[in-house]
């Protein structure tokens, strides 16, 4: 198939004005009548054929403004159905497809998750459910009328408010009909029938509209929704205040299924979750669990504006709702939690993903130019740099020009499918800037490099800063423009305080931003009465990475005194970057391994220093992971050395600090009844990263320490904590712990997960074998998605030494894995197999394991569209 292109699009010929749907539920022969109402559009000739979408259909019937057609006025096949001569004025067309739902492992369409029928559409999904023009920019008003047997699915629920239910005469059946009066593209329908337990709340807008709120969940763990349903309703209240978005139907209602191929899906008045996203209660979810539960709830429920009333024209314009709805997701959890924390946790992840995908063969601009498979390009940079470019304009504009865009941008194109220039016209009406140099942030792939020297004039007291930036070259894109870089910044004296200063030269600066926007610039700040240490990049104001001049000293100093808590983590982390590096080549040339002195006191100081929360000292001695030293190393990688590296100074930490993290770890012993707020949480991952530096201190009560604490945790954070030590450490016991955790969670399949990713995720030799194993394990099982995730991407991207091994055994084990997901779930073996993405920066011999592996993969024919589109650009 030919590649879809941005510069190919045209409006479609026809519209879709209405959708009626009776669907009869049937686990294998389920009935799909579709009566659409449609019309030319202006422009489009009388008679031009209508072509509707199709993937993998069979036709049943087929009837023009109520009369069925011959043979001759259409052709249907599987993916396609042509109307050759459709009328001059509007018609109607019903069209009638027969599904099996049962057999649907691909989990999209209509499918069965643990016997509940469930639908998910985005972004081709409507498709497999009856012919349509199923692209975003063709927006209907639904009816769903839904028929099933009662006692099977006593719960039938559709998109938008309920209109009439009843039961089918002289049957075990009855029947549900919904009505959506917001126009919505297709891949927003949504269905869900089953037998299912709710729990359910109110919630009145600020207007006074009273909102039905719903939780579906199987019977049984109705106890484990409330932490969702606070999130929920946290959420609109949030959403009315942050951006005036108030909420628009009398209902709201939220599904949790067991198989589901990604995190949860925003579908109008009906968002589908992966259960995983729901439940929650101490015993079971880790604090990180009920972190991304108010986050994933957050998102889909702020999708209602940002995607929904206003949807993407074509599904390049994917970060225009994407991008956005985690900007808004993420400034959700700052007002929740903590804003610094926050922020480090979501540039950690975004340079842990997005970076890599950026600098290796899967790199995409955010808005892309072209696509073989849509759902490949659900990415961290979509998603995650779509997020960073979206804060940038708000530095860009300032905080009430980006308010007064958001609310001209909801204003004008609601129930529209918009695009990325009518999203960037609004903030630019909105401030008055010409935003043509930062709309590259959507065009060019890659990361910029910023390189950052400066100079002092005590005779003279100017300070001059050079900033330059550059575009490495990625996937075969030429070399970039300069693309526009808000660096926030700050010049810190040396009583450690930010410095004032007369004025500058060079013209970029603007408040605390420097607006690089050239290849180079030079800024002169003047009537700088001392030598300053320039503190660059705060709160990671732009997505970069940033090379600066700035000698140990100058870091060490930073550490202690930058007021910008973002930053002194950020200089922790560069610290600990670049004396990793350094060990890591120490270890691949085989010298001996001497971690820096002066860090490993620094980060002793941080741990000590009560003025700072726990959560952000614990991100602070959160060392750089493997994958991350890998990405600075960037070629020849090693990743044994990088474990040699990072272990030998995580031990030099821990041999400094031992007792303090003892102390650590007694101090903040639990001692009242868990709660999962942030406060909470942050004094646990503060405690749990110290019990793993006691762990490898070598003091003599090490082992008994962790013992005791996965022995009497009351929660699962504590007790997980616990549990990886013990096995990633190889401590005497773990396989004890392992088997106990295994009995107590056996009937909690989520805490399964865990456990088999804390064994996929181990450093040691016999890890693959492991791995290869637990596959056949009773709670393992190849068409669950979150399994084969906690288990095989697990171990694909958690675990560097054991995946890149020299011989071949991780690679190979995860190629199997790939070729057999794929004739299941094609979208699960893609995304496994975009674990290779980072082959080439590998040492040669590791190189061409992976190599093989994927010519492995590739030579399979009938390979995925999927998977086949992956495995060529890694191999490209
Ligand atoms: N919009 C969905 C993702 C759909 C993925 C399709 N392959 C969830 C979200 O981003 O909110
Ligand atoms: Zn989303």
């Amino acid at each position: 198939p030919q590649p879809v292109r941005l510069e190919d699009y045209r409006p479609a010929p026809y519209r879709i004005d209405t959708v009626d749907l009776d669907i009869r539920l049937d686990p294998q022969a389920t009935q799909v009548t579709a009566r659409l109402r449609l019309a030319r559009n202006e422009g489009t000739a009388a008679g031009t054929p209508l072509v509707l979408d199709g993937d993998g259909l069979t036709l049943t019937g087929l009837a023009l403004d109520g009369r069925p057609l011959p043979g001759t006025a259409y052709a249907a096949r599987p993916d396609r159905l042509d109307l050759f001569s459709p009328p001059a004025e509007p018609f109607d067309l019903e069209i009638v497809t027969r599904l099996d739902p049962d057999s649907n492992t691909a989990l999209m369409g209509l499918y069965r998750s643990s016997g509940t029928w469930c639908t998910q559409c985005e972004a081709e999904g409507f498709r497999r459910i009856t012919y349509f023009l199923d692209r975003p920019d063709v927006l209907a008003v639904y009816t769903t009328r839904l028929e099933a047997p009662k006692h099977e699915a006593p719960v039938l629920l559709a998109n938008g408010n309920p209109v009439d239910a009843g039961e089918i005469p002289d049957s075990d059946r009855h029947y549900a009909v919904w009505h959506d009066p917001h126009p919505k593209p297709s891949y927003l329908f949504a269905l869900v029938a089953g037998d299912l337990a709710r729990v359910t709340d109110r919630f009145v807008t600020r207007s006074g509209r009273p909102v039905d709120l719903a939780i579906y969940v199987e019977h049984g763990k109705e106890d484990h929704c409330g932490w969702a349903m606070e999130s929920l309703k946290r959420s609109m209240a949030w959403d009315e205040a942050a951006f005036g978005c108030e909420y628009d139907l009398d209902v709201f209602n939220i599904v949790a299924v067991s198989d589901f191929n990604m995190g949860a899906m925003e579908n109008k008045g009906l968002n589908i979750f992966n259960d995983k996203y729901v439940l929650a209660d101490p015993d079971t979810a880790t604090d990180q669990d009920y972190a991304h539960i108010e986050a994933v709830i957050a998102h889909e429920y702020f999708h209602n504006w940002t995607g929904n009333r206003i949807t993407c024209r074509d599904w390049f314009q994917l970060c225009l709702k994407e991008g956005l709805t985690v900007f808004r997701d993420q400034e959700f959890t700052s007002d929740m939690r903590s804003r610094p924390v926050k922020r480090i946790a979501d540039v950690r992840l975004l340079k842990s993903h997005q970076f890599p995908e950026d600098a290796g063969p899967l790199a995409h601009p955010v808005r892309p130019k072209t696509y073989r498979e849509i759902n490949n390009f659900y990415t961290a940079t979509v998603y995650e740099k779509g997020a960073e470019v979206v804060r940038m304009l708000k530095i860009l504009v300032g905080d009430d020009a980006f308010r007064s865009g958001m609310d001209l941008y909801l204003r004008r194109h609601d129930a529209t499918a918009a695009t990325i220039e009518d999203f960037l016209a609004c903030f630019a009406e909105a401030s008055g800037e010409d935003l043509t140099q930062f709309a590259l942030w959507y065009e060019q792939a890659g990361t910029p490099q910023v390189t950052a020297s400066s100079r002092y004039d005590g005779d003279a007291r100017t300070f001059a800063l050079t900033l330059s930036q550059q575009l490495p070259p990625v996937a075969g894109q030429g070399e970039g423009k300069p693309a526009a870089i808000p660096i926030r910044f700050a010049l810190i004296g040396p009583n450690g305080q930010d410095m004032a200063y007369d004025r500058t030269s060079g013209g970029a600066v603007s408040g605390d931003v420097i607006h690089l926007t050239e290849r180079s610039q030079t800024i002169v700040f003047s009537g700088v009465s001392q030598r300053p240490v320039p503190s660059l990049l705060r709160g990671f104001s732009a997505p970069v990475r940033l090379e600066t001049d700035l000698d140990p000293h100058d870091l060490l100093f930073l550490t202690r005194h930058d007021g910008d808590p973002f930053n002194r983590w950020q200089a922790v982390q560069e610290l600990a970057t670049r004396d990793l590096v350094r060990l890591s080549a120490a270890a691949q040339a085989g010298e001996p391994l001497r971690p820096d002195a002066a860090f490993v006191t620094a980060l002793g100081e941080i741990l000590d220093d009560e003025r700072l929360d726990a959560a952000f000292r614990a991100q602070a001695l959160h060392l750089p992971g493997e994958a991350d030293i890998a990405r600075e190393i960037g070629r020849n990688v090693d990743p044994d050395a990088i474990l040699a590296a990072r272990t030998a100074l995580r031990k030099a930490i821990a041999r400094a600090h031992g007792d303090a993290c003892a102390e650590t770890v007694l101090d903040l012993a639990p001692t009242t009844v868990f709660s999962p707020d942030a406060a909470s949480a942050g004094r646990r991952a503060l405690k749990n990263l110290a019990l793993g530096y006691v762990a490898v201190s070598g003091l003599p009560d090490a082992a008994d320490m962790v013992i005791r604490q996965f022995d009497t945790a009351d929660n699962m954070t504590d007790r997980l904590a616990a549990l990886t030590i013990l096995v990633h450490e190889g401590i005497d016991g773990a396989d004890e712990a392992l088997a106990a955790f295994r009995d107590r969670h056996a009937r909690h399949a989520l805490a399964i997960d865990k456990w088999f990713t804390v064994q996929a995720t181990r450093p040691a030799d016999a890890t693959p074998a492991a791995v290869r194993a637990l596959t056949g394990d009773e709670g393992f099982d190849w068409g669950n998605p979150n399994r084969v995730r906690s288990l095989v991407n697990a171990f694909a991207t958690g675990n560097q030494t054991q995946f890149a091994r020299t011989d071949g055994a991780g690679f190979d084990l995860v190629a199997e894995a790939v070729l057999q997901l794929d004739e299941r779930n094609p979208q699960v073996a893609a995304r496994l197999l975009s674990a290779f993405r980072s082959w080439r920066a590998l040492e040669p011999v590791r190189a061409r394991r992976a190599e093989a592996a994927l010519h492995r993969i590739a030579a399979r024919e009938t390979l995925s569209k999927d998977a086949r589109d992956i495995v060529d650009r890694c191999l490209q």
